[in-house]
């Protein structure tokens, strides 16, 4: 399959995040995406570097204000104190309900609450470089599939799904699968299908497009009573305006087993195959693996060749981006199975 990497990920390699109080080694790091890119060429997929900028659709997915933010933010913080460069910034406080999030404050850590839905999306110095490759990667993915390819894989990190149009959060910091769903868009596919089987509700991709009719959004997930997001993520969220109708939320508890996760995805299926598509973007987190250390699904690795012939059967030109997935060592397998899973499904029809 043809396969983006993002050849400056390890430059986003924030040393802890905070768990219970405590700093913890983040489990977002480099050495995900360097497990995916060798078992992508150890079975023979070739790895190329992105060849389109994603500088126009970023800013069709993105606010002007949070795109400008976030490209600077690093430059800001070695501006405080030279001493920063050593240090990662955390927001510790944000504008909740009844507080403004019109106004942009001074002071550079309200900054980063304003556009942070958490503190659990450590920054370093290569953040925004990282995170600009792999929206690339996204957008020359999506570009190939417009121009015919039947599909395309973007090995990138850090993730995007919880990326909202203006804020950060849950180590993701540009919108990777919007930009790909809001590429094939304006090369002229009338509707795309974004289906997220990331564990995390796709918070941030969900509220790009909620009032829009012409990207479909359909998310597998832990139930968000118990699982993060937490404030995003529940059935009855349906899409508004325009978007009526349009989005679709499948949160299933945790503990589910694969043959339930596999019943939410026919019908996930089946919705997409009913909206009439002219292309698929798939949010691939791989952590509904059993073996996730911050998950609590129980796909096992054959499961994922599973999904991948699967997804091949809807027949769609297809993009997949990764999302999360943290079992480091076992990504790289689970994440060419699925890839495989379609190419060999997509030769026997
Ligand atoms: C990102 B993606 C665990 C903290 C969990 C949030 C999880 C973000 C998941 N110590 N922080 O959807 O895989
Ligand atoms: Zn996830």
């Amino acid at each position: 399959m043809i396969a983006f990497h993002n050849p400056l990920h390890h430059r986003h390699a924030p040393v802890h995040e905070f768990f219970r109080g405590e700093r913890v080694p983040c489990f977002e790091k480099p050495d995900r995406a360097q497990y995916v890119e060798d078992a992508l060429r150890e079975r023979g997929h070739d790895l190329l570097a992105p060849e389109l900028d994603s500088q126009p659709v970023l800013a069709q997915v993105h606010t002007p204000r949070y795109l400008a933010f976030l490209q600077s933010a690093w430059s800001q913080w070695l501006a405080l104190s030279p001493a920063n460069a050593a240090v990662q910034p955390f927001p510790s406080v944000w504008p909740v309900r009844t507080l403004r999030s019109d106004v942009e404050p001074d002071n550079f850590v309200a900054r980063l609450g304003l556009y942070s839905m958490d503190n659990g999306t450590p920054m370093a110095e290569g953040t925004w470089a990282a995170a600009k490759a792999g929206a690339d990667a996204a957008a020359s993915a999506a570009d190939r599939v417009a121009r015919g390819a039947r599909a395309a894989f973007c090995c990138t990190r850090p993730p995007g799904h919880h990326a909202g149009p203006d804020f950060m959060g849950g180590y993701c910091f540009l919108n990777n699968a919007a930009v790909a769903a809001q590429w094939l868009r304006n090369q002229g596919v009338p509707r795309v299908a974004l289906l997220d089987v990331d564990y995390h509700h796709g918070n941030g991709t969900q509220s790009i497009f909620y009032r829009r009719s012409d990207v479909l959004f359909i998310s597998i997930h832990g139930d968000p009573c118990t699982e993060y997001p937490f404030y995003l993520g529940h059935a009855d969220e349906t899409g508004e305006g325009e978007g009526a109708g349009f989005n679709l939320n499948l949160p299933l508890p945790a503990g589910t087993s694969a043959a339930e996760w596999f019943d939410a995805l026919e019908q996930a299926c089946a919705r997409i195959a009913q909206y009439g598509a002219g292309a698929l973007v798939v949010s691939l987190g791989l952590d509904a693996f059993e073996g996730d250390p911050i998950s609590r699904f129980a796909l096992t690795s054959a499961d994922f060749t599973r999904l991948g012939g699967r997804l091949a059967g809807l027949g769609l030109p297809t993009v997949f981006v990764l999302e999360g997935g943290y079992a480091a060592a076992e990504l790289g397998t689970n994440a060419v199975n699925v890839l495989e899973g379609f190419e060999t499904q997509e030769a026997v029809q």
